[in-house]
């Protein structure tokens, strides 16, 4: 039984389409197949004044949600109409049985090329909630981004209190105005980080927080802001705008303050089952290195004579098995 969800200009009618063929046909808390199609294209956004052409998903920044049960199938044909090569990940499923479909671009798969065509196909299991997918190669992901929300079963409520209204999924990301990978590749040139972003977004808008008319927008001071509009009958009345007060943005204790007040449900129901015992240790060597400067070229790692390497990872005393025979070579 599939139920067919375009991610398009026809999406939410997709959404009603889907909804009333889960009510109206007898399926029990069947699992489904839910097919998407994602063409990768370019599109012109305009965003702090500034125009620029880029890759997105179905013309859509952010792209389009996927909606789906706790146990359905999804089916995601992506088709590349740009210049990069690209691969997508969705972040967070347990790609359990189906590793080769976990997205990341010459790990999991080889990337799909220009005027190619690639399907991802893999079921969602003993998991809910919303995450969210990605490019996973280069810096793609900066502008080619969107939620998965995966509902619990039919018949199954929330884990949580039912709230009064639900509003679709809040999507953090950062804007630059120059083209993302050209920020990448000059940081790989010259050794130094990647030039910082010109504004943070909210469902990839930058706020009104931002002057747009002049270059200001920089990382040292640089907060992204949302209103919320009472609808009719209310009308919002005129307001002093709420301007926030924020740690320094370098104040790392505040941010570890507030992360570790985070919690899983960790209900009977959901139970946070993490090992407690150690039965076995490994030892880790990771490394961020730093290679000298080759001559007649200028870098602007430490000293501004070195360029960051990229970092390293070992198991000492561990064998890792051999790739597998069948592993992408791209
Ligand atoms: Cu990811």
């Amino acid at each position: 039984m599939a139920s067919y969800l375009l991610a398009s200009p026809t999406f939410l009618g997709a959404i009603l389409f889907s909804f009333l063929a889960l009510f109206l046909l007898p399926q029990p808390a069947l699992a489904i197949s839910r097919h998407y199609k994602f063409n990768i294209e370019l599109q012109n956004v305009t965003r702090l004044c500034h125009t620029k052409s880029i890759v997105t998903v179905n013309g859509k920044f952010p792209g389009p949600r996927i909606v789906a049960r706790e146990g359905d199938r999804l089916i995601i044909k992506v088709v590349n109409h740009v210049p990069n090569n690209i691969s997508i990940h969705w972040h967070g499923i347990r790609q359990l049985r189906s590793g080769w479909f976990d997205g990341p671009g010459y790990i999991t798969q080889c990337p799909i090329q220009t005027n190619q065509i690639y399907v991802y196909n893999y079921t969602i299991v003993g998991q809910r909630g919303t995450l969210f997918w990605h490019a996973h190669i280069s810096w793609l992901r900066a502008t080619v981004y969107g939620p998965i929300v995966i509902l619990p079963k039919l018949g199954v409520p929330y884990p949580f209190t039912k709230p009064d209204k639900e509003i679709p999924p809040i999507l953090f990301g950062e804007w630059f105005n120059t083209d993302t990978e050209a920020v990448i590749s000059q940081a790989l040139q010259t050794g130094g980080g990647p030039n910082v972003s010109d504004a943070y977004t909210i469902n990839g808008l930058p706020g009104p927080l931002y002057n747009c008319s002049s270059d200001k927008g920089t990382f040292d001071n640089t907060t992204v802001a949302g209103i919320l509009q009472y609808k009719s009958p209310f009308k919002t009345p005129a307001l002093p705008q709420f301007k926030p007060s924020l740690p320094a943005l370098n104040d790392t204790a505040f941010a570890f303050n507030f992360t570790s007040t985070l919690r899983s449900l960790a209900s009977p129901q959901y139970p946070a089952n993490v090992p407690q015992t150690v039965d076995k240790n490994l030892f880790f060597t990771i490394g961020l290195g730093t290679n000298p400067c080759p001559k007649n070229q200028t870098c602007q790692g430490p000293n501004n004579s070195t360029k960051f390497a990229a970092s390293d990872g070992r198991l000492p005393n561990q064998k890792l098995p051999p790739p597998p025979a069948d592993l992408p070579k791209c």
